[in-house]
């Protein structure tokens, strides 16, 4: 074999299967070897004592991304790229958003524009499916599946993106005709509308009431209502975000019964709480978003799920508005709950955030970190074996993990384009050292190296739904740890 470009020598491998003793060697970009006296290289990087993960791969954010109320998220494809690689994660996943009115083509032209000459890692974008008109389900939508956007998010609630039970089921069935994979936003629309109508009414505007408003039950009666529809076409569908765990054992029953419902969940269900809403002032803005985070038993249950299998996906549906009048106070200095923007960022710190109260508190196993993280993303979205291992063809996307470094969270070391961190003082162990995409290096010495635009459009192909997912073979345990191995 021609010498190497680069060896990672000393390090812990670890995968979504397996952990190793193993250098690491790169050639073009691609893992050529995996052993040990893999001989000389260009360059040795010394990874002892170190973790040496696949990189990350954030399949749910929102970048360069206009709202339906017209809000422009405050990370572009520089600033957002450039703070997922100083969190570990090398690929992402952000959406190409159809307002109504809106050819599909011309919003996903839109997205390449914005990405192509800015990101600094490899990227692929779910559409956004809010006006699934004749046009739109007969022609652009199918030649797009067949393009390689495979992944499609709908809606379920807010009153310009949702779309009905009949539109749900009929894109549910064409995703199952081309091989592709819908994505929900589980809420019910009419039961946050009722409630929020009621809340002002009495005056009861402040931001706290944004968690009131999107009660539990929206979230759970949808999520059941979406895995039904799913059901009744035999569809794969993915949950975004559950917040609760009614709606998480929603998934988990389905799964149990061999449907292929799958479940994502995010840093803010694990690491907040309603009550962060009810800070003094507008404080309580920073933390609105949808569906907003619980309470402690919540977070708890949701750790559970992300043990036993009913979630298979952690993103950071990071969707960025700065405590300003550009984003969470745009409708003025003191806007009711209902109209602060809805998100929260989290790209930067959604891995180390997982690791450190994950691994090292021993909720997770070290591979299940990565599995949730990294390797079960690009399998759902059509990015594996390419993205989401170190295994000999893969690209060599790589974070080495210092599992020791403790440092505490604050915006002024976050590289996104933020006034404010939701994890601001938090103490986390363990960040990634050194970051590689396609061998070449995106940070070192908490520095970035990466040229803009140097991330990669990355193409993926419809799957059939066989490939995917397996049923169980015997009936399972409702509580049993089956989800993440399956995948
Ligand atoms: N849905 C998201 O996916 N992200 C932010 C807000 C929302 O409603
Ligand atoms: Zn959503
Ligand atoms: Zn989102």
């Amino acid at each position: 074999m021609a010498e190497l470009d680069l060896i990672i020598e000393g390090g812990t491998v670890a995968n979504a299967a397996d952990t190793t003793q193993a250098d690491v060697g790169i050639k073009d970009g691609r893992i050529a070897v995996l052993g040990t006296g893999l001989g000389s290289a260009a360059r040795v990087i010394d990874a002892s004592g170190m973790l040496v993960l696949p990189g990350g791969v954030d399949a749910h954010c929102h970048i360069e991304q206009l709202s339906s109320f017209g809000l422009m998220t405050s990370d572009d494809f520089y600033s957002g790229s450039v703070s997922a690689a100083f969190g570990g994660t090398t690929s992402f996943v952000p959406f190409a958003a159809q307002h109504k009115g809106q050819s599909l083509r011309e919003v996903v032209r839109e997205a390449h524009d914005r990405a192509g000459p800015k990101s600094v890692i490899d990227y692929a974008f779910h559409l956004i499916v809010s006006d699934p008109t004749e046009q739109v389900m007969g022609q652009e939508l199918p030649a797009l599946i067949m393009d390689g956007y495979m992944s499609f998010k709908v809606y379920m609630t807010y009153d310009m993106l949702k779309i009905d039970d009949g539109q749900m089921l009929d894109i549910l069935a064409l995703a199952r005709e081309h091989g592709a994979m819908t994505m929900v936003h589980a809420e019910n629309n009419d039961v946050i509308n009722w409630l929020s109508g009621r809340l002002l009414a009495g005056g009861y505007d402040a931001p706290k009431y944004h968690a009131v408003s999107h009660n539990a039950v929206a979230e759970s009666e949808a999520s059941r209502r979406a895995i039904e529809l799913a059901r009744l076409v035999d569809a794969e569908l993915l949950i975004v975000h559950v917040s609760t765990p009614e709606a998480m054992r929603a998934i988990r029953d389905a799964r149990n019964q061999g449907l292929k419902i799958y479940g994502e969940t995010c840093p803010q269900y694990l690491f907040l709480t309603a009550d962060d809403m009810d800070k003094d002032g507008m404080e309580g803005a920073k933390f609105c978003c949808s569906p907003p985070p619980r309470d402690k038993d919540a977070q708890e249950a949701i750790w559970l799920g992300l043990k036993n299998g009913a979630f298979q996906v952690f993103s950071s549906d990071h969707a960025p508005y700065r405590f300003d009048a550009s984003g969470k106070l745009s409708a003025g200095p003191n806007p009711t709950f209902k109209k602060i923007a809805n998100g929260v960022p989290g790209l930067e710190v959604r891995m180390p955030l997982l690791f450190s109260e994950g691994v090292l508190n021993g909720k997770l196993g070290l591979n299940e970190f990565v599995a949730l993280t990294s390797t079960n993303a690009a399998k759902l979205y059509g990015l594996y074996p390419r993205k989401g291992t170190i295994a000999v063809g893969a690209d060599a996307d790589i974070a080495i993990w210092d599992p020791n470094w403790k440092r505490t969270i604050s915006q002024s070391m976050l590289h996104d384009n933020m006034d404010y961190t939701p994890y601001e003082g938090r103490e986390i162990t363990g960040w990634p050292r050194l970051v590689l995409s396609r061998g070449r290096v995106l940070v070192e010495d908490e520095t970035l190296k990466a040229e803009r635009g140097s991330g990669l459009f990355l193409e993926r192909e419809p799957a059939p739904l066989i490939d995917k997912t397996a049923a169980p073979a015997t009936p399972l345990d409702p509580d049993a740890n089956f989800g993440a191995k399956l995948l």
